[in-house]
Parts: C-alpha cells; structure tokens; sequence
C-alpha cells in the first residue's frame, strides 16, 4: 500500500474526508499562520538595537534570539573519560556538544542563519527596565548534528508573573516553535529583580544542554534617584531607603554539566536522567579557571576555545565599592557558595526584596548563600581591603573539572583594587 492509498484510506474511515492526522496538522497549521509569522522571515525585520546589555531610549525594546546545536569547551587539563569525553565528533577546539542561544538582534537573515551549530552557553544575558515592553522574537535555527530529531525550543521566563500561557514557554500548555519557524514573545515586566529563562521543550533535556541563561529587571528607582543620591545612581530594588544601591552589578548562571549526557545527545543515544551525575559545574557556562577569563564574543574566532561561552565570571572593582552579585541556578542541585574574608549582605530570594509588609528589613548577613535549583539571590558586598577573595561553591566536590586533580569547578574570584583601579562599568560581568 502506498502512502497516498494509505491517506484515502485513512479518510474513508474518517467519513468526513480527513483522517485524525490531516485534521491535526490543518489545526497545527492554521495556529502557525497566525501566530508563527511567515517561513524564516529574518530578512523583513528591520534592524534592532541590542538590548542583551543596553537599553533603548522608552520602552519599547526588541531582542532576536536563535535557538540551535553547537560545541565549547571544559577547561584545559579535564582528564578523558571516554568515550564521553572528550567528544570524538568536537571539532577542535571544542569538546563538548550543547544546545543553546544565541543573541542575533539586528542581523540580517544570512548572519542569523550562519549561527545554525554555533550556540553559546550560558544564554545570552539579558536586561530590562521595570515596566519596558518586550518583544523577543525566537528562531528554531534546528540542530546540525541531530537532523533526526524536529525538537522545537521555547522561551520560558521563569519566576515571572506571566498572564498569557502563549508567551510563557510551555509547549504542553501552548507551543513551541518548530525548526524554520520563529515566534514574538511579549512581556511587560512588573517587579524588579534577579531572574532566569530557559527553554521549555522537553526541558530536562534542554536545560541540560545549555539553554539557560539570566534576566534581569532594574527598578524604576533608577530614574527618579532617592534625595541626596546623584542623577544615575542604580538600585536592584525599589528600596525607597537606598539600601540596595550598588556601583557595579555582576552575574551569575549557576549549572551543571553531564558529559554523558551531552556525549549521548550527539551519537543519537537517549539518556536515563536519573542516572544524573555531573562532570563539570559551571559559572556562566565555564568552569573555573575559565570562569575568571576575560569576557568573549561568539562572533569573534579570536576568542578561541571560549568563542562560545563569552560571559565571564570575574568580579572587579575598587576598594570601599558595593557589588551587586545576582545569582540564579538552572543546575539540577542545590549550590551553596561562600566568599572568603568578605562579608555578603542577601538583600532577596527569587526577585523578593527580604522586607516584610511592616517594612521591617530581613537582609542576611552571612559568608554563605543557598541557591537552590530554580532558585535566585541578589548579594550585595562592599570589600574594604584591596586583594583577591575566592567566591566557590563550599561543597568541596563540585570544585573539580571532571574529577581531575586541582582546583576547578564553580569557583570565580573577587578581585578588589585600590582607589581607581577600574573605570565606570559600562555593563555587568566587566
Ligand atoms: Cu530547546
């Protein structure tokens, strides 16, 4: 039997002159003309500033992000474990195979195609003002080394109070946007804080992968400075007492890494997750040395080994300044990490500022802060001595590189300098 005498006999059973399936594709069809937008239509977008660091001027701002496959790099000196890793299929310098995000905002339709296989972890980071109107248009770039597979990818705002099951990510409740396809997410955000976005399509798999990353919304507190505070002044919270203003702001997505996993995804093996047992833990998609490298850029080859993990994790600044440390972790364990000699102020938990409704402030002092999967902290910490003071996870097992010898793992360093040492920062994690 053919497949067309196939499908006429799926319709004469029908009796309506479709079959269950051709009923389901015209309803998939008729959703995607009207939501997904014409086929790969990059090209009649006009070009858009980016909004991964900088703002526009008003509220109207615009991000292009594609979703695909590629590879990167675990710091130098892992020990093999083989066959998982390194990956016999990585071109080098890579090592190891992921899923992730790109930033493509204002490229023309060839330079967001030429992304296909060249994701980054962690994610693109990206920052908005309370109350801006966001528009972030995905394109499903599909995956090089999987074309087996039609996994569509989404994006979720996790920890966002989000009306519309439309735009929240969740291909169960809503869709996904299928390979070739792209979809316009809108959000207003409303309450200022530390947050995180992932893909939702079978999410275990590909928050795994590395399609994690960290957004953050600033308070309007920014533009109308407390009294007494100078025009730009920056605030994590609408405080209304300053007691969260900060000089400089640095981020940090907290994950693990499974080689196994990411082994199997490329050789077309499925994985068991709850054999999870990481190789590698990660601040912005780098394990420590790596994770104080200077920041990237994914278009640029010169980076080398790190072209596609651009987000360093180095904290800078001068002696008697206030940090800002946003933490949010997409890992698959709890994380506690402590900064040696330095005292740390959690001024919020998961975009909660620590005040209670008689105003009463609840910040903690501490030399540790829990982050729990799914969760966020924001920290403020203000060194008075320069030097350099090791933030690490104080779980002695996740500061190794694949169980190699040596310090490693989710480590980064606080590195504070005399009176102008470092320059204005123009945008975190620099
Ligand atoms: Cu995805």
């Amino acid at each position: 039997m053919t497949d067309e005498s196939r499908s006429d006999a799926a319709r004469r059973t029908a009796g309506s002159g479709l079959g269950r399936r051709a009923v389901m594709l015209g309803g998939a069809g008729a959703v995607g003309s009207v939501f997904l937008g014409t086929r790969l239509s990059f090209g009649q977008q006009a070009a858009r500033p980016t909004v991964v660091q900088a703002a526009a001027t008003g509220p109207a701002k615009s991000v292009h992000l594609a979703g695909t496959d590629g590879w990167v790099s675990m710091p130098a000196g892992s020990p093999d474990d083989l066959p998982f890793f390194p990956d016999s299929l990585a071109p080098s310098p890579f090592d190891t195979y992921v899923f992730g995000f790109r930033d493509v905002t204002g490229m023309s339709a060839t330079q967001v195609a030429a992304t296909r296989g060249k994701a980054q972890i962690s994610a693109p980071m990206l920052a908005f003002d309370e109350l801006d109107e966001v528009t972030i248009t995905l394109s499903n770039l599909g995956l090089v080394m999987r074309p087996d597979l039609f996994d569509g990818h989404t994006l979720h705002w996790h920890g966002f109070v989000n009306a519309i099951p439309l735009f929240d990510g969740v291909p169960e409740l809503s869709l996904a946007v299928p390979i070739g396809r792209d979809l316009s997410y809108f959000y207003r955000p409303r309450d200022a804080g530390t947050y995180m976005y992932h893909c939702h399509f079978e999410d275990v798999e590909h928050v795994q992968m590395g399609m994690t990353g960290m957004v953050f919304v600033r308070p309007k507190q920014n533009k109308t400075p407390l009294a007494g505070h100078p025009i730009g002044t920056k605030y994590a919270y609408n405080d209304g007492d300053g007691s969260t203003r900060y000089d400089r702001e640095f981020a940090f997505m907290i994950t693990e890494l499974w080689s196994a996993a990411h082994y199997r995804d490329a050789h077309i093996q499925v994985s068991d997750w709850t054999d999870y047992a990481p190789s590698f833990w990660l601040l912005n998609g780098r394990g420590y040395p790596d994770t104080i490298a200077p920041g990237g850029n994914p278009t640029s080859a010169a980076a080398g080994r790190l072209q596609y993990q651009p987000i360093s994790s180095l904290i800078t600044c001068n002696v008697n300044e206030t940090v800002l440390l946003r933490m949010s972790n997409l890992g698959y364990q709890n994380h506690a990490l402590t900064l040696d000699n330095v005292d740390m102020q959690v001024i919020a938990k998961d975009a909660s500022l620590l005040r209670g409704r008689d105003g009463y402030t609840n910040y903690l002092e501490t030399n540790t802060v829990d982050v729990g999967p799914g969760e966020s902290r924001d920290v403020l910490v203000t060194p008075h001595q320069p030097g350099e003071y090791l933030l690490y996870d104080r779980n002695y097992a996740y500061l190794g590189n694949g169980g190699g010898p040596g310090w490693g793992g989710m480590m980064t360093v606080l590195r504070v300098g005399a009176p102008g040492t470092y320059g204005p920062q123009t945008q975190p994690n620099t």
